[in-house]
């Protein structure tokens, strides 16, 4: 027997501020899934813990532009985010949310701890402060003039218009949002989570990580390299984890008013969810051995955004509590566009998973996306993308050949499994082939090479078509019975294996298919062997602890000769044009009517008008004079140098060569440019804008964009002698 290993798989708590959408799937649940659907066909100890993360100030902000309750908010996504994903068959062992009282007591005995640990900095500071709501306000709901640009409606923490970042007390006129009250500043306590003293033990670790994935390690670097800041982990807003006042105490604050940075809070959700899996179990302490046995591999799936939470200020909290496993791997994936734009819910440009499973088979999205994973770019989902895997690979490759096989198997053979009789080498080289199969897909599985494995699935289900149109069964069938049921016998045994096989990535088409094969029991990959959650269809032999297949299984024949199928079935049916029409349609509509989407909305003839397929334009500014245009300096110049700024995400710090001089520019570009893609780009920059010190940088000039109704950014400029006049 192998050495048991126990994994504890847990994906990103999805804030129940609004649906799941395919970029969450591809971040995180599914790759997470199809990991966790392998392991418990290997009999591995595994379970796949989640949740909602219902605290945070975006659940406050979404709650008061409804104008309801943070709660009343909470309650109405928790099921339906946790309904979808398991229409989805995204099978977690648990899956629980952040406003339980679990959570509550979880995260506070952790704040409690560091605070008696003497692990936090408290620091008293000016913030501002709504005289009218009486409270204190995040950067997110100030609003004022920003200094470097104008905008009169400037945010806290950045300028949309220029992308300086900002802070409130960098505004002019700075008001809030909430009541457009003049700010007033008032002075708070909060808690620090000192990342700057606990940076060694975290580079000490993370230096051990070697075989992470190289955008982790790269993202977790360059933070380390920058030196770790403390990061604030209170808030002084009505929404949260409250402080606990033992903490506060400690501090001599009173703790009324104060809660728990939802970051602080969140990844302890993880803690607390499978603390709720295991009383539901009916052993409270089990939680115990995935969390504090050293026996135990944690590992997060998460999208890139959430990198830093949990490589550095997850496993830096972990540490200086003590007790706890690390996260043995974290790996993270990139973004997923749609249709070649960047996914922006607010902008309506995402397919939302309960409006994809009211219109197709779980399954179907299941493979596409796992073949279109952002392991390591950012990938891109298209519906045409979608219907060609769908058409040409489950319908043509994969059902084709569970279809011609059970056909023949029924007519020809009496639904029976024919013997293999006098093999020949066409027939044994794929026997051979099989064997080999769990391996390679078990390998890369279990190195998170999620598309890898499943290519690889589909690999042998090609084998299988070609090893049917080779042998030529309906001629056999004719000529040479025994050949024939060759044919029949080692194309049932590849499809047994195959139905095994694919059963992470098609989970429903692989128990629908093993259904027609009538199949010895199969370990069901839904469910951990001891877990009540996702036990609604558990195979009885499992239950009972009898002997049931297994991944491993799947490497040799399955089916004795004599062995009576079930009744054949259409596994996949192919995606009309219409309904691919109907989602884009969806799409579009959700996104304001924009047309863009060429390759499909063409063929359909949908856009009915030119106002039909117009992009959103930003409202019209008001008429200036030739005067007013006159006074600015437009000049071309060229990107000498350019650099991140350190601790922002957005800034890049240029050097500008405008002819008569070399100056120093920053601009929040750094979130869709790599600087090095930036030297010796014409750029055209204002250059008489007043200087302005942004982090402590001067920045003198801006450099002028343009910003696509999906926030995709492109310089402007071209030719034209560097300093040489725009007008
Ligand atoms: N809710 C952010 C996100 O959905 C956050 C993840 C928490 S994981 C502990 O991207
Ligand atoms: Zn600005």
């Amino acid at each position: 027997m192998r050495p048991q290993a126990r994994t504890l798989v847990t994906s990103a708590l999805p804030y129940a501020n609004g649906p799941i959408h395919i970029g969450h799937l591809a971040g995180a649940y599914l790759p997470a899934d199809l990991f966790v659907r392998y392991k418990r066909l290997r009999a591995e100890d595994v379970i796949h813990i989640c949740g909602s993360d219902e605290m945070g100030v975006a659940i406050m902000v979404r709650a008061r532009k409804e104008g309801i309750k943070p709660q009343d908010l909470v309650d109405r996504f928790h099921p339906l985010i946790r309904e979808s994903f398991a229409r989805f068959g995204i099978s977690f062992d648990y899956y629980g949310r952040t406003t339980s009282d679990v959570h509550r007591q979880t995260s506070q005995a952790f704040f409690n701890k560091l605070a008696e640990k003497g692990t936090f900095v408290t620091r008293s500071e000016r913030q501002p402060y709504d005289p009218v709501e009486k409270m204190f306000l995040a950067d997110r709901f100030v609003v004022g003039t920003c200094p470097n640009c104008g905008n009169e409606n400037a945010h806290g923490d950045q300028c949309e218009r220029c992308g300086t970042s900002l802070s409130p007390s960098e505004l002019i006129d700075p008001r809030s949002t909430l009541s457009d009250a003049a700010l007033e500043w008032r002075d708070t306590v909060h808690w620090y989570l000192p990342l700057d003293r606990l940076q060694g033990e975290v580079a000490e670790w993370i230096a051990t990580k070697k075989d992470w994935k190289p955008n982790v390690l790269g993202q977790v670097g360059s933070w380390l390299n920058e030196g770790l800041r403390d990061r604030a982990i209170t808030r002084d807003v009505p929404w949260g984890v409250p402080v606990p006042q033992e903490a506060a105490d400690l501090a001599g604050v009173n703790a009324e008013g104060k809660v728990i940075y939802v970051w602080f809070d969140a990844p302890i959700g993880y803690i607390s969810a499978t603390k709720e899996w295991a009383a539901e179990m009916g052993q409270p302490e089990r939680w115990r051995d995935y969390w504090q046995d050293e026996n135990t591999s944690l590992v997060h799936f998460i999208g890139k955004d959430n990198i830093v939470f949990h490589c550095v200020m997850f496993p830096a909290m972990l540490m200086a509590h003590g007790g706890f496993v690390l996260p043995t791997d974290v790996p993270a994936n990139e973004f997923l566009n749609i249709e070649g734009r960047k996914l922006s819910t607010s902008r309506g440009w995402a397919v939302w998973l309960h409006e994809y499973l009211d219109a197709f088979e779980p399954d179907l999205l299941r493979y596409a996306l796992a073949t279109t994973l952002p392991e390591t770019k950012d990938a891109d989902f298209s519906w045409a993308d979608f219907q060609a895997r769908v058409n040409n690979e489950l319908a043509d490759v994969l059902g084709n050949f569970v279809n011609r096989t059970m056909t023949f198997a029924t007519r020809y053979f009496d639904g029976r499994v024919p013997p293999l009789v006098d093999p020949q080498p066409v027939d044994t080289d794929v026997l051979e082939s099989i064997a080999a199969f769990p391996d390679v897909i078990g390998t890369a599985y279990g190195s998170y090479r999620t598309r890898e494995a499943v290519f690889q699935t589909i690999a042998l289900a090609r084998i299988g078509n070609k090893y049917f149109n080779d042998t030529e069964p309906w001629n056999t069938r004719k000529t040479d019975t025994a050949r024939c049921g060759n044919t029949i016998h080692v194309s049932l045994q590849l499809l047994a294996s195959l139905s095994i096989l694919m059963d992470p990535v098609l989970p429903f088409s692989a128990r629908r298919l093993r259904e027609m094969l009538n199949m010895p029991a199969v370990r069901d990959s839904a469910r951990h062997a001891s877990s009540p959650h996702g036990a609604d269809h558990v195979d009885q032999a499992d239950q009972a602890g009898q002997d049931v297949l297994g991944w491993d299984d799947a490497g040799r024949s399955l089916l004795a000769p004599g062995h009576a199928l079930g009744t054949p079935e259409i596994l996949f049916t192919k995606v009309e044009d219409d309904a691919i029409a109907a989602q884009v349609k969806l799409l579009e509509d959700a996104a304001g009517g924009q047309g863009v989407v060429g390759s499909v909305a063409g063929d359909g003839g949908e856009v009915e008008d030119d106002a039909a397929g117009a992009p959103a334009y930003e409202e019209a500014k008001e008429t200036i004079t030739f005067d007013q245009f006159s006074a600015l300096d437009l000049r071309m110049a060229t990107v000498l140098e350019a650099e991140r700024v350190p601790k922002t995400d957005k800034l890049l710090r240029l050097e500008i060569d405008v002819g008569y001089e070399r100056r120093q520019v920053l601009s929040g570009v750094a979130e869709q440019f790599d600087p090095e893609s930036l030297i010796g780009r014409r750029v055209v920059v204002v250059a008489n804008l007043k200087p302005r010190k942004i982090r402590g940088l001067e920045s003198h000039g801006m450099l002028l964009l343009a910003e696509d109704p999906d926030g995709t950014l492109h310089f402007v400029g071209s030719d034209g002698v560097d300093g040489s006049v725009v007008r």
